[in-house]
């Protein structure tokens, strides 16, 4: 028996990517970046086709993901942030919105969007998720956005 299966290949090539950064938390979301431009430069990106914009926080990351995935300049976006549990519900709302909005982004435009925000409870947790024991979401995230740009290229 023989299926026929789509799969998308991890090999960048040509391809254009946006990252976006929200500046809350830096600390946390360098590492991010740093993971999600190591993984796609090794992965035969071109620095020329990789565009990093830094916005405030991850509540301002769907309306900027919005943006740029529907210019048409970009193949895939990757959202990178973090967002940490506070005292008060300030998490829940941010955390809540941050995440459907960017899932609406990528079903209204047909462009992917990669989800590489880090809702914790802890601080430790965050760093545990951003190069340390638990892995690097940002590397996660990006490898996500390649993958699924080779295989809706193929749909
Ligand atoms: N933004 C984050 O990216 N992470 C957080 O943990 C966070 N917390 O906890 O408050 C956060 N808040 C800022 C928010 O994203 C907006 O920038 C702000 O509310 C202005 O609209």
């Amino acid at each position: 028996m023989s299926i026929k299966t789509i799969e998308g290949k991890l090999e960048a090539g040509k391809l254009r990517f946006a990252l976006i950064a929200a500046r809350f938390n830096d600390f946390i979301v360098d590492k991010l970046v740093a993971g999600a431009l190591d993984y796609l430069l090794r992965h035969g990106a071109d620095e020329k086709n990789i565009t990093l914009t830094r916005i405030p926080g991850a509540f301002e990351m769907p309306v900027v993901a919005r943006k740029i995935a529907a210019s048409g300049k970009y193949d895939g976006v990757i959202c990178l942030g973090a967002v940490i549990r506070g005292a008060t519900p300030h998490f829940d709302f941010v955390a809540t919105e941050c995440v459907k909005g960017i899932a609406h982004v990528a079903l209204e435009t047909g462009v992917p969007v990669g989800f590489g925000v880090l809702t914790t409870d802890t601080l430790e947790q965050a760093i545990e998720r951003a190069g340390s024991k638990a892995g690097n979401k940002g590397v996660e995230a990006a490898q996500a956005v390649l993958e699924t740009v080779r295989v809706l290229e193929q749909l």
